[in-house]
């Protein structure tokens, strides 16, 4: 049986190339929502909407179990989807804990990047308020970095005159550590560090959810079922072209060595 991975467009990915590093023999489905993407900037009840069509249409194909790969899809709809569906269903969130821990340390704050419905949600809300107590967390939503990576836009100069203008209200110093709280930010990582003090640790929840999955599979013994294969879906179309598939490919190629 495959693993289900959900996004809006190609954030999942960030994950799903985690996912192969713990997990390298298992059958994947990524189910890109690309008809609906950005999911972050949307009415919460149309999103909504979205994410349940992409989970019935992955819930058809069998799945042993079901990442989320999307921080505003889980906010919305994790706890929904649990109840509606019997496979163990994991969300990333962002790692707003290990951000905190790291940033205590160094006395500095933290900087939560995700998009507005994600930064709006209780669900955050709750996460910072019960790990907070310093009051160090600030965020900013970066939504217009959703639209760059699904452009495949991730030349210097489109990226940089954004975040240039995006983050001109900041004191860069005042950080110890960046929290990725988009799957579409690891994108852009290295554009990121560019604005912030050499020593800002710039973390995201993939791998944290890679070893969840893992965890959860082990619990009921069912890893290493499969070859590594990956099967590509948009919005409900399965993808057989060869040059969108290689598309595809070439992204976990770049999340492998990014430039
Ligand atoms: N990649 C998604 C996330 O992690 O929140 C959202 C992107 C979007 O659809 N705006």
């Amino acid at each position: 049986m495959k693993i289900g991975v959900l996004d809006s467009g190609i954030g999942g990915l960030t994950v799903l190339h985690e996912m192969l590093k713990v997990l390298p023999e298992e059958d994947y489905i990524f189910y890109a929502d690309t008809q609906h993407v950005p999911y972050g900037e949307k009415p919460k009840d149309e999103v909504r909407q979205y994410i349940f069509e992409a989970v019935d249409y992955l819930a058809a194909q069998d799945i042993k179990a079901l990442v989320i790969a999307c921080n505003t899809a889980t906010s919305i709809a994790v706890n929904d989807l649990r109840q509606a569906y019997d496979f163990p269903i994991l969300g990333i969130e962002p790692a707003v804990k290990p951000a905190v821990q790291n940033s205590m340390i160094k006395r500095k704050k933290v900087l939560v990047f995700a998009t507005t419905l994600t930064l709006q949600e209780e669900k955050f809300q709750n996460l910072v308020r019960s790990i907070d107590t310093a009051d160090i967390v600030e965020s900013l939503a970066l939504p217009e970095l959703v639209q760059l990576a699904e452009k495949r836009q991730f030349a210097e100069e489109e990226v940089q005159s954004y975040l240039e203008q995006a983050l001109s209200g900041l004191d860069p110093n005042q950080y110890g550590t960046i929290v990725l709280g988009c799957t579409h930010f690891p994108y852009f990582r290295e554009h990121l560090h560019h604005f912030f003090p050499e020593e800002v640790d710039i973390i995201d929840g993939g791998e944290g959810t890679a070893r969840n999955l893992y965890r959860i599979l082990q619990e009921h013994s069912s890893i290493g079922e499969g070859t590594g294969k990956i099967m590509y879906v948009e919005s409900g179309k399965v993808i057989h072209e060869a040059e969108q598939l290689e598309a595809y490919h070439q992204l976990l190629v770049r999340l492998s060595s990014p430039s």
